[in-house]
């Protein structure tokens, strides 16, 4: 290897241009823990002699990006009688690594006409798109869904009944589903070391790992048991 002797006498008119190694926490979209091996180069010029040498190769892994996207897939109004009724979700692992998240159902909205109760919540672990009662894995309340891919979602379904709710007919009442990724969550950057996929670290992003979304009720043809006396006439 070709030594550069750098006297202090010409240090003075010495260029040097390096390329900085970039972050691996820079590197969103590319797997968690892909290793990228990075080189640096130095160029210097002296007495008008231009060399160009490169540092010795690094070696960093991607750091695991936390993010996430709710969104209600019921594209409108569902309507709830008696029965009950299902409303649907999807959460995106919107983040670069395989990450699970704890689930929320929060049917307690105000400024709407009624609070539905939650049954139970489950997701689509036959993968039909459909909600299949006892078939579909029920997430216990406080629970996280399975381990969702980057990039894959997964279809959740929350189950309401009225339960003493007493809607007028066509009174709606909002749902909200928030997930939150195991890991962690917090403003966008936050690290978690040493917890991403492979050890590196997980990085929460501009998500902040955290997301929700509304689907809403709506009451229609509810049936209210009527005593009708028979009257009584005397003759
Ligand atoms: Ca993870
Ligand atoms: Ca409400
Ligand atoms: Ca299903």
């Amino acid at each position: 290897m070709k030594r550069i002797a750098i006297k202090s006498g010409l240090l003075a008119s010495a260029t040097i241009t390096a390329i900085a190694l970039p972050s691996a926490a820079m590197a969103a979209g590319v797997p968690a823990g892909t290793p990228i091996d990075n080189t640096a180069e130095a160029t210097y010029t002296i007495g008008g002699v231009t060399e160009t040498v490169p540092s010795n190769t690094v070696t960093v892994q991607v750091d695991e990006i936390l993010d996430v996207a709710v969104q209600s897939l019921d594209g409108g109004n569902v309507a709830i009688d008696d029965n009950g009724a299902v409303l649907t979700f999807q959460v995106n692992n919107t983040g670069n690594g395989p990450e699970a998240y704890e689930i929320e159902v929060d049917p307690a909205i105000v400024g709407d006409d009624f609070d539905p109760s939650i049954v139970k919540f489950a997701y689509d672990s036959n993968g039909n798109g459909v909600y299949d009662e006892g078939e579909d894995t029920v997430i216990p309340f406080g629970g996280s869904t399975p381990t969702i891919l980057a990039d894959d979602s997964l279809r959740l379904f929350v189950i309401t009944e009225l339960d003493g709710a007493n809607p007028d007919d066509q009174d709606t009442a909002d749902v909200r589903l928030t997930a939150t990724a195991e890991t962690g969550s917090g403003d966008p950057g936050t690290v978690f070391a040493g917890q991403g996929v492979d050890g590196v670290d997980a990085v929460v992003g501009l998500t902040t790992a955290l997301d929700s979304d509304i689907g809403t009720l709506i009451a229609q043809s509810v049936s209210y048991t009527h005593l009708t006396l028979p009257t009584i006439y005397s003759v």
